[in-house]
């Protein structure tokens, strides 16, 4: 069915035009977000490239680690995810195929980008990560809803709804999510017959429980959330690191402040939480919680940094570290040639087991970052292979961006290095230094006009290619205590020396990246008595 030609038959068999229905304003509406996810998606792009292993259980592999496994491997109890030697030893007829090479799960994952992107009704489109998405369908909804479609049309869901619970057809936000629900069977069909992919999706009032409740029912099939069943779902997630966006960082501080289920979040005020983090993030870990997500469906453009990592067994000499950074290189260069854009600022990434230790903590990576000179790369515009001297140049600025974490002459245990570079040219004239004026600051930093996923500071491309647990782990590791001024305060934390209009036109992130730059700014988290809404009364409202 071609979008142009929508047969919205199916939704709204039947019409009464001389109704009396008085159309419901669109503010008193749900937003309706559906969220995307390819089921097994390497194990499927895999399997597109070579339909024999369709019909086997069949695994995809990096290093000695099975990253996913297709659903018939699944069906016959082997695991998503596990060690080569263990899987292959529990099931020798597991087949495990090469997934080192991320090219094709790249070129797949921006062409369902493409495809989601280019359908009529979807507002807003983000990528998270290499096999998810998020569109928002709210302003088609609204107009459907608005139209002149009686109350008494028959209306259909596609797929489940969420425990099988009933809608009632009558009532504009069932409605409007049924909607929903019709328009992701329609995405998740466009995949299937496009790309040859099949999906999974959730349909629901906000990002947070559209993907939550999109795990329902996996793989090839979708769930739709009714507003008064978010406690419900909320109820089946044990502990606040079940929440997308709560990584195990953020978790383990819930613990240290006594907050270790989800209830005990749920009922939390923000001043409870004020020793750990500030009030913006408290607030919003509370009304994640609470099934309360208020973030908009960002748009995606091209990705603000390109990178990559890897991981090893351990790295103690620069010797060693100035081999796999040459290598790691490489491999952008490739990657950057791909884009076609050229990086002006260069990060170099690293995880130091000895620093974690001493820090007693589990996951501790850290990155610097420095502008680098155009030419340098300017020969990716043509040519995936740097030339030998802008490389070694290159791996010496690596090198030199390593020596701010690592001292050669204390032990270390390197067990990550990673590089991304960043602020591309199309993306200059937002530029910090066009801000504040060449040495009003003196900030390497890097900022897209549009961010595809509210992360600060993280390289999407190199949070794609790690586990989920990992991706929330890191984004919550970088917003943890950065003091995030919120729009309705936007000079709480204002720099004086500064402009206050250029201040306030500053995106949140770097504002936050600015006043992270400055050790002496950051007056104490305000403890605050505001009382956080109760979530039952939160959700009294709509039943
Ligand atoms: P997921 O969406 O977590 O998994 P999946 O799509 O394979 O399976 P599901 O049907 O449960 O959604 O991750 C997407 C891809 O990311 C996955 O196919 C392989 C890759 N990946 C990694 O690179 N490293 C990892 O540790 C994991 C878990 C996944
Ligand atoms: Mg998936």
């Amino acid at each position: 069915m071609s979008d142009e030609d929508p047969d919205w038959g199916s939704a709204f068999p039947e019409e009464f035009p001389h109704s009396k229905y008085t159309a419901p304003d669109p503010a008193s509406l749900p937003r309706i977000i559906i969220h995307i996810d390819l089921d097994c998606f390497y194990a499927q792009v895999e399997m597109v490239r070579n339909p024999d292993l369709r019909s086997k259980p069949m695994g995809v592999q990096q290093k000695q680690i099975v990253i996913t496994t297709n659903y018939l491997a699944r069906a016959r109890g082997i695991p998503k995810t596990g060690s080569v030697q263990a899987l292959s030893q529990a099931y020798p007829d597991l087949i495990l195929v090469n997934g080192e090479d991320l090219h094709e799960y790249r070129r797949f994952s921006q062409r369902i980008f493409e495809l989601v992107s280019s359908l009529s009704f979807a507002h807003a489109v983000e990528r998270l990560g290499m096999d998810e998405n998020f569109v928002d369908v709210t302003p088609w909804v609204h107009a459907q809803i608005q139209g002149s479609k009686d109350p008494d049309t028959k209306c259909v869901v596609q797929g489940h709804v969420f425990q099988e619970g009933k809608w009632d057809e009558l009532d504009p936000w069932h409605r409007c999510l049924a909607l929903g629900s019709v328009l992701a069977d329609r995405i998740r069909t466009q995949i299937r017959q496009e790309l040859g992919l099949t999906s999974s999706a959730g349909i629901a009032m906000n990002k947070t429980l559209a993907k939550l409740v999109g795990g329902c029912h996996k793989p090839d099939d979708q769930t739709m959330l009714l507003p008064s069943q978010t406690l419900s779902l909320l109820q089946t997630l044990k502990s606040p690191r079940a929440i997308p966006g709560i990584g195990s960082a953020t978790n383990a501080n819930l613990i240290e402040l006594g907050i270790e289920t989800l209830t005990d979040l749920q009922e939390a005020k923000i001043s409870d939480l004020a020793e750990m983090f500030d009030r913006d993030m408290a607030e919003r870990l509370i009304q994640l919680s609470q099934g309360i997500d208020p973030s908009p469906v960002k748009t995606s453009g091209k990705p603000q940094s390109i990178g990559l990592e890897d991981r090893f067994k351990v790295i103690s000499t620069r010797d060693e570290s100035k081999a796999k950074l040459k290598w790691l290189l490489g491999r952008l260069a490739q990657l950057i040639y791909e884009d076609g854009r050229i990086p002006r600022v260069i990060r170099v990434t690293a995880r130091d087991k000895i620093k974690e230790r001493a820090k007693g903590r589990r996951w501790l990576k850290e990155s610097r970052q420095t502008q680098i000179s155009r030419h340098l790369m300017n020969r990716l515009k043509s040519s995936p292979d740097l030339p030998p001297h802008e490389e070694s140049q290159l791996v010496d600025i690596c090198l030199s961006l390593l020596d701010k974490m690592v001292n050669e002459s204390n032990p270390y245990q390197l067990t990550l290095l990673g590089i991304s570079v960043s602020d591309f040219p199309a993306e200059t004239s937002n530029s910090i230094q066009n801000y504040f004026g060449a040495g009003a600051a003196k900030i390497e930093s890097s900022r897209p006009p549009k961010r595809s996923h509210e992360t600060p500071a993280i390289n999407e491309e190199v949070l794609s290619q790690l586990p989920p647990d990992i991706r929330a782990e890191i984004y919550q590791s970088n917003v943890k205590k950065v003091k995030l001024s919120s729009p309705a305060t936007p000079l709480t934390d204002f720099p004086h020396d500064w402009d206050p209009e250029v201040w306030a036109s500053l995106p949140l992130d770097i504002r936050s990246e600015l006043l992270a730059s400055r050790p002496t700014h950051h007056p104490k988290a305000q403890p605050t008595n505001q009382k956080t809404k109760s979530i039952t009364s939160y959700f009294q409202k709509k039943n």
